[in-house]
């Protein structure tokens, strides 16, 4: 059993999305960084921050619902020492959208007291919304606009082209399409995209993601797992004999009895992707 999880990356798509980025980032006043509350780390990409320069960055943690609440309070505080704009929000219910608006609003003053300088007047703010694959950069705009202006749905790689959307008088924002590192450096950071579902399925090896990821479950959480699939788990179990465990308490069994673990493995996956296990953060300070 291979311990690593080996992402297989196909990044045309991403090196054009790249690009176009950088085409549009001189249309474009402020840029918000979406990233995964979940994983905060393993979801920045030190390529967007080239691209952005020095455009004034809003950091934006989504996906707080199913994030451990404590955690998602530490990662916050660590980008406000840093100075950095933050803010926690969730699109599942709308919680904290309407204060970015305000903090967009903040990031982009110097800019607008610039233009009033000039004589601009009327101008809308551009802002221009990145983010890894799946990280909810199309819902908020959703959420934002109260509409479904863009294609939103839970797989990396929906949005495939740019696009405007006017959310108010005055404000605009560009949906963009996630964007992954073209390589990644610490195998930790794949096997973390790869179970939050920034990555494709197709791209990496659904039994080792689900070994290292019940690994990962009984080490921190058991007491999760045992609760959410109806399982004792005692001192000498491994992340397959758990597997294994679960596949019986839900008569996952082929003929003969053996455990059918094509359908346990996206079981977990799922569960985990839905924060029905609990509410953690993998990514830890
Ligand atoms: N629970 C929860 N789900 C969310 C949240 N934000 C977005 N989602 C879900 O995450 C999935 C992906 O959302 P999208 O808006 O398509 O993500 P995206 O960043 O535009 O993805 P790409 O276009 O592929 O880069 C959808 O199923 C959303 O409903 C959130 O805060 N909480
Ligand atoms: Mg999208």
């Amino acid at each position: 059993m291979n311990n690593e999880l080996k992402i297989q990356w196909f990044p045309g798509h991403m090196t054009k999305a790249r690009r176009m980025m950088e085409e549009q980032i001189k249309l474009v006043d402020v840029v918000v960084e979406m990233l995964d509350a979940r994983i905060p780390q393993s979801s920045t990409n030190p390529l967007l921050l080239q691209v952005i320069g020095s455009k004034p960055r809003v950091l934006v943690l989504n996906k707080t619902d199913m994030a451990d609440a404590d955690a998602t309070e530490a990662w916050f505080n660590k980008f406000k020492s840093k100075n950095l704009p933050v803010i926690k929000i969730d699109c599942a219910t709308g919680k904290g959208t309407k204060q970015l608006l305000a903090l967009i609003q903040q990031a982009a003053k110097p800019v607008i007291d610039k233009w009033l300088k000039k004589g601009v007047k009327n101008r809308s703010i551009r802002v221009m919304i990145v983010g890894i694959p799946n990280v909810g950069k199309s819902t908020l705009i959703n959420r934002l606009v109260g509409k479904n202006k863009t294609a939103a749905q839970d797989r990396p790689g929906v949005t495939r082209g740019q696009q405007w959307v006017t959310i108010a008088k005055g404000l605009e924002l560009l949906d963009t399409p996630g964007v992954l590192y073209p390589k990644i450096e610490n195998p930790q950071t794949g096997f973390f995209l790869a179970v939050t579902g920034a990555v494709r399925e197709e791209v990496y090896d659904r039994e080792t993601a689900t070994i290292l990821l019940t690994e990962w479950l009984l080490n921190k959480h058991p007491d999760a797992l045992q609760n959410c699939y109806n399982i004792e788990i005692t001192a000498t179990d491994t992340a397959e004999t758990v597997l294994g465990k679960i596949a019986v308490a839900r008569g996952y069994l082929k003929t003969g009895g053996m455990a059918d673990m094509n359908k346990v493995y996206p079981l977990i996956l799922k569960d985990f992707r839905s924060a029905k296990i609990g509410k953690f953060t993998l990514d830890e300070i």
